[in-house]
């Protein structure tokens, strides 16, 4: 299933929920700092990059692209972190490690919509992402229950 969006085309799994890529975006190899993004919608509060996947497009791909388009980083993919259903929003998010070895100073969002990035440390970036979008924050909790039982 696809659905026209002005600048993109949606894709939906065959149970209706949107299929879209997200990274964390680490800003060194310590992993400790990511890196998130103002809300569309809600310029004071803060969501993790990320976005629709294209038709035909793999996941990493994607999340390599909104990355770029919304926070204007390129760098370095890592792993899956997860796939994470939200029920409620009707969407499936597969979510990756990044890690960032360019801040552009311009990009797509910046000049779109004036979409503010900043680097947060792990803990505060669940606090801010709680207030505005819990879901997202189950990102951290995932990759911090990872790394404990590593
Ligand atoms: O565009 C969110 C958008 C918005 C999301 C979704 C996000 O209606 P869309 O799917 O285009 O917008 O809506 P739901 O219904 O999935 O929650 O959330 P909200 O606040 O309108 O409920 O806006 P934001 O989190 O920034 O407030 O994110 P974005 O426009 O900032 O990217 O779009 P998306 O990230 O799924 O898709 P694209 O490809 O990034
Ligand atoms: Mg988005």
């Amino acid at each position: 299933m696809v659905k026209e969006k002005p600048d993109s085309i949606r894709t939906f799994d065959e149970d209706g929920y949107k299929r879209r890529a997200a990274c964390l975006c680490f800003k060194d190899e310590l992993e400790e700092e990511i890196l998130l993004v103002t809300s569309h919608r809600h310029l004071n509060c803060w969501v993790v990059p990320g976005g629709g996947i294209e038709p035909d497009e793999e996941p990493r791909i994607a999340a390599m692209r909104e990355v770029m388009e919304e926070a204007g980083v390129r760098g370095r993919i890592g792993r899956q972190i997860g796939i994470f259903e939200n029920e409620e929003r009707k969407n499936r998010t597969w979510v990756y490690t990044f890690h960032v070895e360019e801040l552009m100073e311009d990009w797509v969002d910046l000049q779109r919509i004036n979409r503010k990035r900043q680097w947060f440390t792990l803990d505060n970036a669940k606090t801010v992402l709680s207030l505005h979008k819990p879901p997202l924050a189950k990102y951290v909790d995932h990759l911090l229950e990872q790394r404990s039982k590593s």
